[in-house]
């Protein structure tokens, strides 16, 4: 068996050791209470899940393994002549709970790359479809086509034991990681270029492989993507793409069909569309102002005609987070050590200036300050992807990362079906005897 899969189950039997005895002890533990208010608005503050692989602090942002944004950035492995993290030392950390040796990279780097081969086929399946289709649903397509190649689908029909269910989980995960940026530059390619596709490079690792086949080769092009592909990568389990794909993934769906359910909610305009949805709103802000550097009075109304059409402001709020997102931030650092003189990301950075005092003055948004997709499309403009409804899939392929690194753990840990109790709104009046 692969030293990598070796190392996970090691981690997973530990962990998996120490749940039983929490449980043992603690089981009847009771741990928060729920608000009538909660179960109608969208479940915020209640804890109801456990997710390995990251956890988020409303003040401080996403941490992984206790690693926050900036401290990953600093410590996990570069690429030779790097600056920014590797996505695959993220997967490493999220699956054996350490920070990775440059070696241990290189090797993951490697099975990938020898996984990664994409059957014809699946490409047949996203070209059978109109080009006008939205680059989310070709993906989507793509990886269900994909789940053809499904190892857990294909040994649990065989009759697969449920001690080996997170030896079959990983095995598709590393093989749909390993295919994501090829499917992902397909649509791309196919949508953008006329169909021209370029071959992979097998000497590149994850991240810079995916700029290469979408066709961006500029090596400041390779750093944005492996920090993009780092942040985007896991945000705690409560999220709608990470949360549909652990709820799919209960009922034994495999990772692809699992996979696929998530992506399916990273493409609403309230979770990963948004950062399409940002671009777009700046874009349709120069054109109406006639400016491609709105001033501060500018961009304030603008944002207050947004708001009085009944929309929101893209990029701007969380259901958790209650500070600026640090994944803003690592990107604005990223903007003002390679473009400060950009128009469109210094836009970015006025919008910052503007919107949260405006959302603020509304008194009740929760959090006025930018999300992680306030900032990405600007970056991404500067160096030519000026495709906005590309964006999500290039957060789906990071989201993969994450979400699948927890499928593993939910199947090495045993974890059940999910199934919640729900109730109708006249049981609810019966509960307070209202009826
Ligand atoms: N612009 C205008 N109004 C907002 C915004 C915003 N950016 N954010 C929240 N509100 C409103 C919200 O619509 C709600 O109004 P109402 O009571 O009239 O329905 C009110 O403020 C209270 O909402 P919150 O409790 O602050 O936010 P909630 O937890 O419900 O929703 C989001 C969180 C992220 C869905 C929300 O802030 C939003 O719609 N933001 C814009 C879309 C966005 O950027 N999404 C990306 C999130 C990150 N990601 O990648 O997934
Ligand atoms: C995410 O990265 O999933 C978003 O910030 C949304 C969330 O955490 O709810």
């Amino acid at each position: 068996m692969e030293q990598f899969k070796v190392k996970f189950k090691e981690q997973a039997d530990k962990l998996g050791a120490e749940i039983k005895t929490l449980l043992q002890e603690h089981g009847n533990t009771v741990i928060g209470e729920t608000t009538l208010a909660q179960i109608y608005q969208g479940m915020r503050g209640m804890t109801a899940l456990v997710t390995e692989t990251s956890l988020l602090d409303a003040q401080d942002g996403i941490r992984f393994k206790r690693r926050s944004i900036p401290e990953l950035r600093e410590q996990l492995p570069k690429a030779k002549g790097g600056a920014e993290p590797l996505p695959e030392a993220l997967f490493y950390l999220m699956m054996i709970g350490e920070i990775p040796e440059e070696k241990d990279v290189e090797n993951l780097s490697a099975m990938l790359q020898r996984r990664s081969h994409v059957p014809a086929y699946v490409f047949d399946a996203m070209e059978a479809l109109p080009e006008e289709i939205h680059p989310m649903t070709m993906f989507v397509v793509g990886i269900m086509a994909l789940q053809n190649e499904s190892v857990f689908a294909q040994r649990y029909a065989n009759g697969l034991n449920k001690k080996d269910y997170w030896e079959a989980t990983l095995e598709d995960t590393l093989n749909l990681i390993a295919r994501l940026p090829h499917i992902a530059a397909f649509v791309y390619r196919r949508k953008y270029k006329g169909g021209k596709m370029v071959q992979p490079d097998g000497m590149l690792d994850w991240a810079a492989n995916f700029a290469h086949m979408l066709g961006y080769d500029n090596e400041e092009f390779k750093e944005l993507m492996r920090l993009y592909m780092v942040i985007h990568a896991d945000h705690e389990g409560g999220n709608v793409s990470a949360h549909a794909t652990h709820l799919v993934g209960s009922a034994l769906s495999d990772p692809y069909l699992s996979y696929a359910a998530g992506m399916n909610g990273l493409a609403g305009p309230l979770h990963g569309l948004a950062n399409q949805e940002v671009i777009k709103w700046i874009f349709e802000m120069q054109q109406e102002l006639k400016t491609d550097a709105p001033t501060a009075e500018q961009i304030g109304d603008y944002v207050k005609k947004t708001l009085n059409e009944g929309k929101v402001v893209p990029g701007y709020g969380h259901a958790v987070l209650r500070q600026t997102d640090p994944r803003f931030t690592a990107q604005m650092e990223f903007g003002k050590k390679h473009m400060p003189d950009d128009l469109l990301v210094n836009t970015v950075w006025r919008i910052y200036e503007t919107v949260p005092g405006i959302l603020q003055s509304l008194g009740k948004v929760k959090n006025p300050w930018p999300n992680v997709d306030a900032h990405s499309g600007a970056l991404l403009v500067h160096y030519g992807l000026k495709e906005y409804e590309y964006y999500t899939v290039l957060f789906a392929v990071s989201r993969a990362l994450g979400v699948l690194s927890s499928l593993c753990w939910d199947r090495a840990l045993g974890m059940p079906l999910e199934r919640p109790k729900s109730v109708t709104t006249a049981a609810v009046k019966r509960w307070l005897n209202k009826e």
